[in-house]
């Protein structure tokens, strides 16, 4: 398995492009990741194939009162099912419930995850596989 750390962190992670299978992680994790950070992630299953995306740690920032409740201007972990921000939206998260599982329908599966310019925590992990439709 191929593991996709992010060691050295340029402030900057827009872009990233993932055709492997292999591990998912917030910049800087399990340290916590910097404020005023934008990471679109594109992944992309082999022909005939689908993204499984299982998180398995997600700790984002929340206002503390209201669990599952965003505010898109905070810190807010995104899933398209496809390839960009049209596509349809899985579900926006922060706080500290993990996710659990994304299938996407076609090839692609997107996250976008953004920060703003204060308050940060340990982000998230999650394992990157593809699974073939039946
Ligand atoms: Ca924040």
């Amino acid at each position: 398995m191929l593991i996709f750390n992010q060691l050295s962190f340029s402030g900057d992670c827009d872009d990233e492009f993932i055709e492997r299978v292999g591990v998912f992680q917030s910049p800087l994790y399990p340290d916590n990741y910097p404020n005023n950070t934008i990471c679109k992630t594109l992944m992309k299953a082999p022909e005939g194939m689908v993204v499984q995306l299982d998180m398995l740690d997600f700790v984002l920032e929340y206002d503390g009162f209201n669990e599952g409740v965003c505010w898109s201007n905070w810190d807010t972990f995104r899933v398209y099912d496809g390839m960009n921000e049209d596509a349809p939206l899985l579900g926006e998260y922060c706080g500290d419930l993990i996710p659990g599982q994304f299938i996407s329908t076609g090839m692609h599966l997107l996250v976008v995850f953004k920060s703003d310019d204060i308050v940060t925590e340990r982000g998230y992990e999650a394992v990157v596989s593809f699974t073939s439709l039946t």
